[in-house]
């Protein structure tokens, strides 16, 4: 659960100038780093990525270990518990109190803890020390290889665009709750008219007492019950809907813990083609996204997250994907607040040998297979499924889950590996739709998994990595991919997750061609042309929010450039274009 100060729980933050030092030989654990001060420390702000923040290509590019090292002074814990709270730690953290292994997490997007109350005394001060691996496996999420090179240099290989940034990515909180504590609470809404109608489910292990206030957003309450689970009716509701971050919060008191859990009452529902929230047809406008700035890499940043949905909002933009990974939990907070629609995805990303470490590479080499993704892949991908639910269920603005995006989708392998992970997804939240994101190596014909989800999400470069320049041929090869869809997978919504060109800002071309502005424009008008064509079509969210960063390749300049704004979130000339047309939408759709 998110951390909340509370008359139960106080909250301090780890953030600021943390010592750090990179291991080169990969061998601090044997060595013992955790044992003492590091050796040889320099600065290194948390959160943040490292890897831009340094100068050196050596500490830049490291695979493997860094450490991460500072002192605390124990607060005063009485009686209740002392958490240690880590928003992301990419990709792998193991956590020491002193001499004491506390925690051990994989997985570089989601957050994770450890009760350090038997390891410290209040008012005492302790070393904490963090070892972070920036390293991926094939059983990891998402995948990757470490290699060795010809001169002998260690390096790290993976099949996702972005770059691999590392670190501590998301703010480190000390808090204190009481023992017996609400350890989770699963909230569904609906609507009945006026009223809106809380199913709520507390989780407090060992408490004789549970009882819940529903809050209004100026603090008024507006109903009560009593018990761990039940259900709430609020008059007169004011609804979350796109557009309007309407939350309320459910005030929980377990024995001497309070916790509240904010949530919206809303309803998300497919029916045929439409897309539905609160029973109005709902059309995805906005992007792909990152976590990704200059300087800062993949480090939460609330200067930057306010400025974003600034620049979203002033585009006319009502949602966004979290390409390709659970994004903090301030942006998810933030999103439900400005009543912004999230399309949350997992990290399976780049489980996709066909596209190689580029775009093209090892085509016809069979990702789901014993030696690459495997059984143990998928164990690791069904537990981030949950996990991700677990953190994200009760946030209003998720509408969707995406549980991968462009995997291997052709084969008999990829079949079997992606039929449970649907029913994980669901069973762990049976209220929402369930999509995957579907690449272009996997059109129609070839493609074998869409029968297992609600919706279509499509990436599709017509006109880019194919018919490249040939707006007359993309836009062909567009009307007939959407017709073979709409033909074999009939009655499920489908929204574009990705369109759009590489575009070197300042780059001006008479004849329009690839890579120039005027080209942006020219091949992203030809795909909303398309789609205003098609009432199947109900989303359009285009590749990426801002240029950014890649690791190197012959398609890349200084990374990826099919930002509608730049890296410093300024403008292309399609953008105005773009905002044009999404204020008229906003203003046709109210919302
Ligand atoms: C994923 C995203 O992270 N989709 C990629 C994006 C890109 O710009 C990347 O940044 O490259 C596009 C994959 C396109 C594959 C096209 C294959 C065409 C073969 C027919």
């Amino acid at each position: 659960m998110r951390v909340r100060q509370t008359a139960s729980r106080q909250v301090t933050s780890l953030d600021g100038v943390w010592n750090f030092q990179v291991d080169w030989d990969n061998n601090g654990i044997e060595k013992e780093w955790f044992k003492a001060a590091l050796s040889t420390p320099r600065a290194m702000p948390v959160p943040g990525s490292y890897n831009d923040i340094v100068t050196e290509v050596d500490v830049h590019d490291h695979v493997g270990y860094v450490w991460y090292q500072r002192k605390v002074v124990t607060p005063k814990f009485g009686e209740d518990r002392l958490i240690l709270r880590f928003g992301s730690v990419t990709h792998a953290g193991a956590v020491w109190v002193n001499d004491v292994l506390v925690a051990e997490h994989i997985g570089g997007y989601l957050p994770f803890e450890a009760d350090i109350t038997d390891y410290v005394k209040p008012g005492e001060e302790f070393r904490l020390t963090v070892a972070v691996d920036n390293r991926l496996s094939w059983q990891t999420i998402p995948p990757g290889r470490v290699y060795q090179d010809n001169t002998g240099h260690t390096r790290q290989q993976y099949w996702h665009d972005f770059y691999n940034y590392a670190g501590i990515h998301r703010s480190v909180l000390l808090y204190t709750r009481p023992a017996v504590h609400v350890e989770d609470v699963t909230i569904v809404t609906d609507i009945d008219g006026a009223d809106g109608v809380v199913k709520y489910d507390v989780v407090a292990t060992g408490a004789k007492k549970v009882s819940v206030r529903v809050l209004d957003a100026d603090g008024k309450e507006v109903a009560t019950a009593e018990g761990a689970k039940g259900e709430i009716r609020v008059k007169d509701a004011k609804f979350w809907a796109p557009g309007h971050g309407n939350l309320y919060t459910l005030e929980i008191t377990a024995d001497d813990d309070v916790y509240p859990q904010r949530f919206g009452i809303r309803t998300v529902e497919v029916k045929g083609y439409e897309f539905l929230i609160n029973d109005k047809p709902f059309y995805f406008r906005g992007y792909g996204r990152h976590e990704d700035n200059i300087i800062r890499g993949k480090s939460h940043d609330n200067v930057m997250m306010v400025h974003d949905f600034e620049v979203m909002k002033w585009q006319g933009a009502n949602s966004f994907r979290t390409s390709h990974y659970p994004y903090a939990e301030e942006v998810m907070d933030y999103a439900d607040e400005q009543g912004f629609v999230v399309i949350d995805e997992t990290a399976a990303v780049g489980m996709n040998c066909g596209l190689g470490g580029g775009i093209f590479g090892e085509q016809g080499f069979t990702t789901f297979s014993d030696d690459t993704i495997n059984a143990e892949t998928q164990k690791v991908h069904a537990q981030h499924i949950r996990d991700l639910i677990k953190r994200d269920k009760n946030h209003p603005c998720v509408v969707i889950w995406s549980i991968a995006n462009e995997p291997e989708t052709h084969t008999d392998a990829s079949l079997k590996y992606f039929e449970p992970l649907a029913q994980v997804a669901r069973d762990a939240d049976p209220t929402r739709p369930v999509g995957y994101v579907n690449v272009m190596l996997s059109p129609p014909d070839k493609e074998k998994i869409t029968q297992f989800f609600d919706v279509i999400m499509l990436n599709r470069y017509f006109g880019w990595y194919v018919q490249t320049g040939n707006l007359a041929d993309a836009e062909k090869a567009l009307r007939d991919e959407l017709d073979e869809w709409i033909k074999r997978f009939p009655n499920k919504p489908i929204i574009f997750t990705e369109y759009g060109p590489d575009t070197m800002s300042g780059l001006k071309d008479y004849f329009r061609r690839p890579w120039s502005e005027e080209f942006q424009t020219d091949n992203i008008g030809m795909f909303h042309k398309v789609f205003d064509d098609y009432t199947e079509v109900v989303g359009e969210q285009m590749w990426n929010f801002a240029d950014f960063q890649t690791t190197p390749g012959i398609m890349r300049v200084g990374g990826n450039k099919k930002g509608m704004f730049t890296r410093d979130r300024l403008p292309k000339p399609n953008a105005y274009v773009v905002r044009d047309r999404w204020l008229k939408k906003k203003e046709e759709q109210g919302s």
